[in-house]
């Protein structure tokens, strides 16, 4: 399928046939799940979504740094048809079939956690980070896990308790899992501005020797770049050093990859970008099929052969065509050109956000890696967040056919995450009308 690259907005967004079906939503989906923007869609390719109005507007969000290979990649949607039509289902701990062992191979091939790799997979982001919860306590021995603030693990009770926001995730849904600690990030942005990366680690280091006790955590969890938090880039030094922390007092470090891996920064992990870091876990999800659901655990072998046999599963976790996604997506990646994509995504991204940040004191920073860049907003010559000024211009952008993502803790991050297939003209269309939509301010 092929739908031509470029912008095109012929009605109000969302249009009529958005706002009907909106309508005919809202009598039978729960109110509980909500919508960023309420258009339909009804196609998608590359970096262009088409809804029921015959808009075409610009993904710059990937649905959440899902799509990152493009929207309906051609590999990847030859791959899932021949699989859909050949085997569906067996249950992988029933009988298993090639193509999870292929993606395992591919995976632990690529992860960076030392020498000899395994994997398992499941189908979300939450369920990976459950999963290494469980791996880390039956490796260690322990109980007690570490997260960082401004974190987002999902939204299963256990990843609940693991997010920094209580709202929207958590409110009301209580009790929480307990035996969840969080310490203090490294925020360059907002941290005192002399603070370096191993001050930023010591004085979480010490937050959790105090609170918890070292020898009492079974899994420190970390975003090598956050996500929901806003796509905070720890400080050079903060992770080698946590590192150098779990390694010394046995405690699996965990990198939670689901929205910062699989090509998006311009390697295969995010993880990478901090030379010597090799976490023992990575959970995968989102880009690594493409939009098929799966996810992932991967690391250290003896780690991950901790779980006894059984002890690990589900349904669905690693179905057919969602591995034979995977495989199509992470062949991609090996025959290249998408590392230096992302990077090259992310030098007019930086380019033009920094040259707007110039104009706009509204913009206190930017920042991010490769093709996962974002600007936080505050209000012009102070630190206080500007959420008004960031949802503005997230509707501006939105109204002239623009999907762009909010994020953070204050709700004053725009992210910018577009499929690695979109073209220099796309993006820079779509850079053009933000930057409208900060003049308009
Ligand atoms: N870990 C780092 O970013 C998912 C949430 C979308 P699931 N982030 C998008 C929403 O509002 O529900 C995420 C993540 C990181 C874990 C998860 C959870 O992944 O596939 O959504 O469960």
């Amino acid at each position: 399928m092929t739908l031509e690259q470029k912008r095109h907005v012929v009605t109000a967004i969302p249009g009529p046939n958005s706002v009907a079906l909106q309508k005919r939503r809202s009598e039978v989906v729960s109110a509980g799940v909500g919508t960023m923007l309420p258009t339909f869609i009804e196609e998608a390719h590359g970096a262009i979504l088409k809804d029921v109005d015959g808009n075409h507007l610009i993904d710059m969000g990937s649905g959440i740094g899902v799509v990152t290979i493009g929207h309906t990649n051609e590999k990847l949607v030859a791959a899932v048809s021949e699989q859909v039509a050949k085997l569906t289902h067996t249950l992988f701990t029933v009988a298993p079939y090639e193509p999870y062992v292929k993606a395992a191979e591919l995976l632990t091939s690529h992860a960076p956690c030392g020498k000899k790799k395994k994997a398992a997979f499941f189908n979300s982001g939450a369920e990976a980070v459950e999963n290494a919860v469980k791996i880390a306590r039956k490796a260690t021995g322990r109980t007690e896990i570490a997260v960082f603030d401004h974190s987002y693990h999902g939204r299963t009770n256990l990843t609940m308790a693991m997010n920094f926001k209580a709202h929207p995730y958590g409110t009301g849904f209580g009790p929480l899992a307990g035996s969840v600690h969080h310490a203090p990030m490294s925020y360059p942005f907002r941290d005192p501005a002399e603070m370096t990366g191993p001050e930023a680690a010591t004085r979480a280091i010490t937050y959790l020797e105090k609170r918890v006790g070292a020898s009492q955590l079974a899994a420190l969890f970390i975003e090598p770049i956050q996500g929901e938090g806003g796509f905070i880039v720890p400080a050079p030094g903060f992770l080698l050093t946590l590192q150098e922390w779990t390694r010394a007092n046995g405690i699996v470090l965990v990198a939670d990859e689901v929205q910062s891996g699989m090509a998006r920064t311009g390697k295969w992990f995010a993880s990478e970008w901090e030379e010597g870091f090799e976490p023992d876990l990575i959970t995968v999800a989102k880009g690594i099929a493409g939009g098929m659901p799966l996810s992932g655990v991967v690391g250290r072998a003896e780690i991950m052969d901790a779980a006894h046999a059984g002890g690990l599963g589900g349904t669905f976790g690693g179905s057919p065509t969602a591995v034979a996604a995977a495989v199509a997506v992470m062949e991609q990646f090996e025959e290249g050109g998408w590392f230096e994509r992302a990077e090259q995504i992310g030098e007019i991204l930086s380019g033009r956000l920094t040259a707007m940040q110039n104009n706009y004191p509204v913009i206190g920073d930017v920042r991010g890696k490769g093709a996962m860049q974002a600007i936080e907003l505050v209000r012009p010559g102070t630190m206080d967040p500007n959420p008004e000024a960031t949802d503005a211009v997230m509707k501006h952008c939105h109204q002239n056919g623009v999907l762009v993502l909010n994020a953070g803790t204050y709700n004053n991050v725009l992210r910018f995450l577009p499929p690695l297939a979109i073209s220099d003209e796309l993006l820079h269309d779509a850079l053009d009308v933000l930057a409208a939509g900060l003049a308009k301010l």
